[in-house]
């Protein structure tokens, strides 16, 4: 088997599988949400992460398959969560170049009518490595995302594409939530200055944020010291199976 078929039949075979992170609201310790995040489960036990398995799948030409099943499952827990009473939004990664595949935007829109969630429960983490090129493009198919009721997170801020002309681009881009990358959270607290110039950012742009790779005490702390309110990270939990994310996070209604 090539390792494109091997993919292609790891996702037949359904052998990919989505784990679940909370997000939390570090003042009052509240579960806002969960991120959706991508593991291929072995023989031999072990998880083959998302690290390994997306770039490979971008260069082998089957990310589309594999984001498509990644978003065809998240709408499936969000429609189970529907019926169970559980209120949680779910996020999912996004690859920019799934998102320029021409059909994407029609394709979700059959999701949404196969699996009848409301829409805004679906928020979309597309990673910040647009090129300059692609800007344009994508800035018009994140209107019409949000036009679709859909949540648009930008995910490793800091870590892509940013100059100044592109921060004036995001002032009227439809964006709900900006991800600190976890590199700069690493840092608190004394290496700060990147993550108060974010702060920052978002207070121009008057855009909420959340802090992604929370490990220590001291970096929630310092984060809440400065108005940063939302967090995800091993200090709250790592990412779980389903069930066991559920048993833990979303009591029985
Ligand atoms: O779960 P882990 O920390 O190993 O994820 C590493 C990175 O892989 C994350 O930053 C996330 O953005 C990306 N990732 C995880 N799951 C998915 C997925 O389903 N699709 C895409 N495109 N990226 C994912
Ligand atoms: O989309 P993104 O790349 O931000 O996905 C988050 C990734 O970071 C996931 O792969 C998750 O397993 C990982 N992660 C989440 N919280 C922590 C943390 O506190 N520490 C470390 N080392 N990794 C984390
Ligand atoms: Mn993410
Ligand atoms: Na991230």
């Amino acid at each position: 088997l090539t390792q494109e078929s091997e993919i292609l039949l790891a996702i037949e075979q359904r052998q990919f599988t989505l784990f679940l992170q909370p997000q939390v609201d570090m003042q009052t310790h509240q579960v806002l949400g969960a991120e959706a995040l991508l593991r291929w489960p072995q023989r031999d036990g072990s998880l083959v992460l998302p690290a390994e398995v997306i770039p490979l799948a971008e260069e082998l030409g089957v990310i589309v398959p594999l984001g498509n099943w990644v978003l065809e499952e998240s709408c499936r827990i969000l429609a189970r969560w529907q019926h169970q009473g559980i209120k949680l939004p779910l996020a999912v990664n996004i690859s920019v170049l799934q998102l320029l595949q021409q059909d994407f935007i029609s394709h979700l829109k059959q999701l949404l009518v196969q699996h009848p969630i409301d829409p805004g429960k679906l928020q979309l983490e597309i990673t910040e490595t647009v090129r300059i090129n692609d800007l344009e493009q994508v800035l018009g198919l994140l209107r019409e995302l949000h036009d679709l009721g859909l949540s648009i997170v930008l995910d490793d801020f800091g870590m892509g594409y940013s100059s100044l002309n592109y921060l004036n681009h995001l002032k009227c881009l439809p964006i709900d939530l900006i991800k600190i990358d976890k590199s700069f959270i690493d840092g608190l607290p004394q290496d700060d200055a990147i993550v108060r110039i974010i702060s920052s950012i978002s207070g121009v742009l008057n855009l909420p944020i959340m802090a992604e790779g929370v490990e220590t005490d001291a970096q929630r702390d310092w984060l809440l010291q400065h108005g940063i309110r939302y967090g995800q990270g091993f200090l709250f939990a790592e990412p779980l199976a389903r069930e066991a994310f559920e048993a833990r996070f979303c009591p029985p209604v």
